[in-house]
């Protein structure tokens, strides 16, 4: 059984030396990260959904900066966490399909951290290898008060790495009633959808609790003042749209950002951001200068080794509210669980989202389609026999054509695509060129890429599949 992650630590802070420890410098904060593990940005309050109670989260979001379109570039675990840690993307960092490793001698967030005087901890879920890319420190629950007071001149960088609310969705309060439930758009209306819809609210509201502790352990500490807050959603749940596609119920993450010395408490933006953009950020935050990051990878844009991503400092502190222009999104579906070879290239700016199915001639596949995980899409298949929209929605999740472009601010579901509309081909020109220059940079050879992405993936992973073929 999954326990609460910093339950445990809370119970002996009471213990701990009463000292303040407030004397970072505004130059060098502390950073308290708080991730999710494949929750949608609008599960939860301060993105308008008010039936899933999140208290903490509405708390923290009035304290903070709440980031209106902030993104990852892939909506499955290893991908998305490597990108947040290295500030690189996921072709270019080697880390690409789910369950990879990043490649060697890459360097993240941890070693610039860690030369920039910080220790670096991480408690909960890792989904990252080889361990030299990320040498964190790694902790129990019972050992976070000592890792946050263990020295009041050195900074610290702590990771609470959740595991709510993936799949299983077994966790949390389970009073949510399915019945009475509002679904999202796109989900088809069964008993069956209702009630994994239900369980995973709840596994949502238990993240939340967490959150609630993991603020405690700065307050209790008297380190509040002096720590940057980030909390953020990861990538969206196992329901169709979500994990495993480039929708926005998949890649718009939740993010969160508190740092009461420079952040507007209760402020909003809509500056474009990703998840690549938040490295630079703290290395700058943590009085870094992100151009002279080496990332240890060849391939940045500027030829170099940097980031692929910038920091949004200025966002941050209220000068701009714009960022970037556009955002992109890939999935490799080759290697996931009952996956078939089904990689999806997009490009979204601040209105029109236009995607690439490079191989749209197959069927994709997944641990949803395939193994009906959490039990409902064998409903949604019966319900489609009868219900033309049902229809929709299964075979838009199986099969979908080479090109879609969706104007979000008319459709912010996704459900009407534009590619074929004879007054969007400017757009789709341009945004496709757009997409192929970040492929190139990136090194990325669209079918050809995806059918290397095993070669990604950890050794336990590879040893698995080899052993899978074989029986
Ligand atoms: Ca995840």
């Amino acid at each position: 059984m999954r326990r609460h992650l910093i339950a445990a630590a809370l119970g002996v802070l009471f213990c701990a030396s009463g000292i303040a420890q407030s004397t970072a410098a505004e130059s060098s904060p502390n950073f308290l990260f708080i991730i999710a593990d494949d929750m949608g940005c609008h599960d939860c309050g301060p993105y308008g959904n008010q039936q899933i109670r999140t208290p903490h989260l509405d708390r923290l979001a009035r304290q903070s900066m709440t980031f209106n379109r902030a993104f990852t570039a892939t909506a499955m675990c290893a991908p998305t966490r490597q990108q947040l840690y290295t500030g690189v993307f996921p072709v270019r960092n080697g880390a690409y399909p789910n369950h990879s490793r990043v490649k060697r001698g890459t360097r993240s967030l941890v070693h610039h951290l860690q030369e920039l005087g910080y220790r670096v901890g991480l408690v909960g879920k890792r989904h990252f290898g080889p361990t030299k890319s990320f040498p964190f420190e790694f902790l129990t629950p019972q050992l976070l008060t000592e890792f946050v007071t263990r020295k009041a001149d050195q900074p610290f960088c702590l990771v609470v790495a959740s595991n709510h609310p993936h799949a299983p969705w077994t966790e949390g309060p389970g009073d949510y009633n399915g019945e009475k439930l509002q679904l999202p758009e796109g989900f088809v209306d069964t008993p069956e959808t209702r009630a994994a819809y239900a369980a995973y609210c709840s596994e949502v509201t238990a993240f939340d609790d967490e959150v609630g502790e993991s603020l405690e352990l700065l307050r209790q500490n008297n380190l509040e003042k002096d720590t940057v807050v980030i909390a953020t959603s990861e990538q969206g749940p196992q329901f169709p749209a979500g994990k495993w596609t480039c929708y926005e119920y998949g890649l718009q993450v939740a993010l969160i950002i508190r740092w009461p010395q420079q952040i507007q408490a209760g402020s909003r933006t809509d500056a474009i951001v990703q998840y690549v953009d938040i490295a630079p950020t703290v290395v700058e935050l943590a009085g870094g200068t992100p151009s002279k990051i080496d990332t240890g990878l060849m391939g940045a844009s500027d030829g170099g080794r940097g980031f692929d991503g910038r920091s949004f400092c200025e966002v941050l502190r209220g000068t701009t509210g714009k960022h970037n222009d556009w955002v992109f999104g890939i999935h490799t579906t080759r290697g996931i669980i009952a996956g078939s070879d089904y990689p999806i290239r997009s490009i979204r700016d601040g209105r029109y989202k236009y995607i690439r199915n490079l191989n749209s001639e197959s069927t994709f596949n997944n641990i949803v389609t395939e193994k009906d995980q959490e039990t409902f899409w064998r409903s949604w298949e019966r319900e489609a026999k009868q219900n033309p929209m049902a229809a929709k929605f299964v075979s838009r999740y199986l099969k979908r054509p080479a090109e879609e472009l969706y104007d979000l601010q008319t459709d912010p579901w996704e459900m009407t695509n534009l590619a074929n509309s004879p007054e969007q081909q400017a757009r789709i020109k341009q945004m496709g060129r757009r997409l192929e220059a970040w492929m190139q940079q990136q090194g990325d050879r669209g079918i050809t890429t995806e059918g290397e992405a095993t070669l990604h993936r950890s050794r336990k992973r590879r040893k698995q599949a080899t052993a899978d073929e074989r029986n």
